[in-house]
């Protein structure tokens, strides 16, 4: 098996659930529209970029509006938005994840991160995780969204990483189709009767060490 050299991960869903902003941002501009959006829909919407994610509110909603119209709604919506993530504390890293990357440091295994969000440099200054960082992509540097694996393939170039020698931690379906299309082996987080395509599912990582990831990967 080829050696772990880097590890990249997606942000939300995976080391923070901003997935709760997102849904209370998205459904107040919902209201204001006159339709309901619930949990359930806001599932649709995860790992999701920014501009996809109101074309599926706006079908949702089966309202149609134009191009510049869809730019104001999602810059309102990312204006709410960023007032809940500009209030984020170190206190909302998911349960085990900040050990997890201070083991991968003292191992040298690059860490990355592989977001759709635009937001995703101010969440990990929020949460106090950027210097633990050796990379970071993100939304404003992609242009093909999951499952398309240009973030990932980015990252990896970016700590001098072959495919072959990163793995990726999703928690969404089209995140782990994009670490399969770039020939990257992937770890999903959370349920694995909906992430069965990863290589490995952990509900979280709370009970995960390095010596797990390389009882199973090396
Ligand atoms: P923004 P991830 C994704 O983050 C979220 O899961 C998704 O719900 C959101 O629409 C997307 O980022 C874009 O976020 O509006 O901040 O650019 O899971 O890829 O870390
Ligand atoms: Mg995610």
């Amino acid at each position: 098996m080829n050696a772990v050299k880097a590890c990249i991960f997606d942000l939300d869903g995976v080391i923070v659930d901003t997935a709760k902003y997102h849904f209370i941002a998205w459904k107040q501009l919902a209201d204001e529209l006159g339709f309901s959006f619930t949990e359930r829909h806001n599932e649709l919407l995860k790992g999701v970029s920014r501009m996809r994610s109101l074309d599926i509110l706006l079908e949702i909603g089966k309202i149609e509006k134009s191009e510049a119209e869809k730019q104001v709604l999602a810059a309102q919506k990312n204006e709410r938005y960023v007032v809940f993530i500009s209030r984020m504390t170190p206190d909302e890293i998911l349960p085990g994840v900040r050990q997890f990357l201070e083991g991968l440091k003292e191992k040298g295994i690059k860490i990355v991160l592989g977001s759709a969000s635009k937001n995703a440099p101010m969440i990990l200054e929020q949460i106090a995780l950027a210097p633990l960082f050796d990379a970071v992509v993100d939304g404003n540097q992609v242009t093909r969204a999951k499952p398309d694996p240009e973030v990932f393939l980015k990252g990896a170039e970016k700590v001098k990483a072959n495919p072959s020698e990163c793995i990726v931690f999703e928690d969404a379906m089209a995140g782990i189709e994009a670490a399969k299309a770039g020939g990257m082996r992937c770890v999903g987080i959370g349920d694995a009767e909906i992430l069965g395509k990863a290589d490995l599912v952990i509900p979280g990582f709370m009970d995960f060490t390095v010596e797990k990831l390389f009882a199973h990967f090396c």
